[in-house]
């Protein structure tokens, strides 16, 4: 079989691409080790800023993230038991970001995937890359227990952290950097009214919890627990009983509890693999970097680093210019890193941490109040939040 780029990875990075380069006329084939069912049960983000929305616009698939999300122009912060809004709206001058969950996004890009016809081959085993620094580059897979090749022009790694992209560059090309936090994010969701109409991060002696949703009626919450931690360790009940103790009684007067439909936890990670392209290998999303979830960043990130690998090669296949090819890295790195810093700031101010004692949490409270009562700090978490304008914006409006 021969294509112009094979996507390994049917995640959020992998189906967008593909059906970015479809409307591009630029033929590609998706190879995914698991189930369709599988990628849709892993519950992930939920927040989109403005940038990723434009790229699903730009991909024709955002109709229902348009009727079904919901546009937030605020978020909460509590600490020392108080709630504050920072007004994102207010402060970036009019931007907002999106609730719609991860589910929703790849659900979408499947269904146009499958309406269009386009190639998935969904349970792949044993993929591997092969001459990724030569102008013939192929991948190897089973499928069924029978061997394939793969012939292809490009190969887009969009296989998440536990992939096989990142690891197919040479060990002397390849530099790493990886922050490993000393807590986790066990996250529930439920069929229950969320208990404010915008999310609350709140920093709390008992540790962080995240008060999001995904609809008027679903609701995701996290709390912060230790690494050792095991999700059978948490009974729904116990869920409801620490979340309420965290957030104390005045904010539980609306909190309603019911069935969980999903628990699990995330260890908390910042990582970035550099360089991004290596020959005709380009990684994109968690494949090249991950960040913890407090700023919302990963699912965002991974939507840019497509925008700028769909630029490249519309460059090359329709400019016939492989500026964008040589920029890839480059270009995604300095976004990638923004997003690291804010990740890793969000996530410093808000936690508990076993080791940085009461100096540590005198630091965070000065933080955080200064960020409420300081514009240009409020302003500074509130265009991060939105996301930085991602400089292709103009290039999006007039192919679009
Ligand atoms: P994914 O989603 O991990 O998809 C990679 C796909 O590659 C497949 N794969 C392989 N296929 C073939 N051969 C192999 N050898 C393969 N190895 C792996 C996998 O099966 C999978 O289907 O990566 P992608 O596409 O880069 O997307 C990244 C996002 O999933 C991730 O960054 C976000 O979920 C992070 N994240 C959030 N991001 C946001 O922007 N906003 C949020 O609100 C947000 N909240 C979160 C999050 C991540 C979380 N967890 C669980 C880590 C909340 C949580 C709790
Ligand atoms: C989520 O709803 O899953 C979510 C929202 C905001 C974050 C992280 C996760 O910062």
């Amino acid at each position: 079989m021969r294509t112009k780029v094979a996507i390994i990875g049917a995640g959020p990075a992998g189906l967008l691409l593909g059906q970015l380069l479809h409307k591009a006329g630029i033929d590609n084939v998706i190879l995914e080790r698991q189930t369709p069912e599988y990628v849709l049960g892993r519950i992930r983000a939920g927040v989109l800023e403005k940038t990723a929305v434009d790229l699903l616009d730009l991909a024709g698939v955002s109709e229902r993230a348009h009727q079904e999300g919901l546009v937030h122009e605020g978020i909460e912060l509590m600490f020392d038991g108080a709630r504050h809004r920072i007004d994102l709206q207010e402060l970036t001058g009019g931007k907002h970001v999106t609730v719609y969950g991860q589910t929703e996004v790849t659900r979408d890009l499947m269904d146009a995937r499958n309406n269009a016809g386009l190639s998935t081959i969904y349970e792949a085993e044993g993929v591997q890359l092969e001459g990724i620094d030569t102008n013939a580059p192929q991948v190897r897979y089973r499928q069924n227990g029978v061997e394939q090749t793969l012939q292809c022009d490009f190969i887009a790694g969009c296989d998440g952290f536990h992939g096989v992209s990142r690891k197919s560059i040479p060990a002397d090309v390849l530099r790493t950097y990886e922050r490993v936090y000393p807590f986790g994010w066990l996250g529930m969701l439920a069929d229950v009214p969320p208990v404010s109409d915008e999310l609350i991060y709140a920093h709390t002696p008992r540790g962080f919890v995240l008060c999001s949703m995904r609809s008027e009626t679903r609701s995701r919450y996290y709390l912060q627990v230790p690494l050792t931690d095991k999700v059978e360790d948490w009974s729904d009940e116990a869920f409801w009983d620490e979340l309420r103790l965290r957030l104390g009684a005045d904010v539980c007067k609306t909190l309603v509890t019911g069935p969980s439909l999903e628990k699990s936890i995330a260890p908390l990670r910042s990582f970035v693999a550099e360089p991004m392209r290596h020959g005709r290998l380009f990684l994109a999303g968690d494949a090249a970097h991950i960040v913890p979830p407090t700023g919302a960043k990963g699912l965002n990130l991974a939507a840019s680093d497509v925008g700028f690998l769909y630029e490249a090669m519309t460059d090359h296949y329709l400019e016939r210019s492989d500026r964008g090819i040589e920029n890839y890295s480059q270009r995604c790195l300095e976004r990638v890193w923004s997003a690291e810093r804010f990740s890793w700031w969000f996530t410093t101010l808000t936690h508990k941490f076993p080791d940085t004692g009461e100096f540590g949490l005198k630091m965070q409270a000065a933080e955080l109040n200064y960020l409420i009562k300081s514009r240009s700090a409020s302003s500074a978490l509130a265009e991060n939040y939105v996301g930085l304008p991602m400089r292709m914006e103009d290039l999006l409006a007039a192919r679009a």
